[in-house]
């Protein structure tokens, strides 16, 4: 009917430090909203399976070098290559669960020392997400919990600094859940969290796009 016709998917982000269990957590909200009966895929970002994807894997893994703006435009560019992908599965009723978005891209490149507005502007235009939530865990915690895999990134001072900057980022569509309580309660404020965002934007929340 035409309600449903009408109703688009949500754009659900997950966002935290490496090792604050988004890949997990996306995977269980995958699997139940599969079973809610609510169309839905899981993304992630970087997205390796393009071009663009094995350059920015090659520099992570320490296989090439590229200077700091080079790679930030990369991780951009990635983004923006699956943007129009994103816009027709969310208007056809998907909903997608995405695993980093342009939050990892500002993030982690101001942590670097570029300017925080510098690193913002390529993501403009970009789908704003509906839902963004951020699994908090102090970084000292996160690498506690080992598993560090040797990419670039992965060092306790680095993630420390990238804390810093997601918190500047902090906006009205994010929700902080702590990283830190047992798996089956961050799937549970997840799953609710999630619910609410699907039915919003099935009720015809428009897509906004972001920091324009
Ligand atoms: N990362 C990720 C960035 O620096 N910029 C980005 O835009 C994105 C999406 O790449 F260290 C960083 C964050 C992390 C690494 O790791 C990707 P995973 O394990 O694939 O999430």
């Amino acid at each position: 009917n035409g309600h449903h016709a009408s109703s688009r998917g949500a754009l659900i982000v997950l966002e935290g430090l490496d090792r604050s269990g988004k890949t997990l957590q996306s995977s269980r909200l995958l699997s139940y909203l599969e079973g809610e009966r609510i169309p839905v895929e899981l993304w992630r970002f970087p997205d390796r399976s393009t071009c663009v994807g094995q350059m920015i894997s090659s520099y992570l893994s320490n296989k090439s070098e590229l200077d700091d703006q080079t790679i930030h435009l990369l991780f951009s560019a990635n983004r923006w290559e699956k943007r129009s992908l994103m816009e027709t599965k969310l208007r056809s009723g998907t909903t997608l669960i995405v695993d980093r978005y342009s939050y990892s891209g500002v993030a982690f490149s101001s942590a670097k020392g570029l300017n925080i507005e510098w690193c913002k502007a390529p993501e403009m235009g970009l789908l704003a997400p509906d839902l963004v939530v951020y699994l908090d865990i102090p970084p000292e915690k996160a690498a506690a919990r080992g598993g560090y895999g040797g990419e670039r990134y992965e060092q306790l001072e680095f993630q420390r600094k990238v804390a810093q900057y997601y918190q500047i980022l902090h906006d009205a569509t994010w929700k902080s859940v702590d990283a830190c309580l047992p798996i089956e309660d961050i799937e549970k404020r997840l799953r609710e969290l999630a619910m609410d965002c699907v039915t919003t934007c099935h009720k015809g929340k428009p897509l906004s796009q972001l920091w324009l």
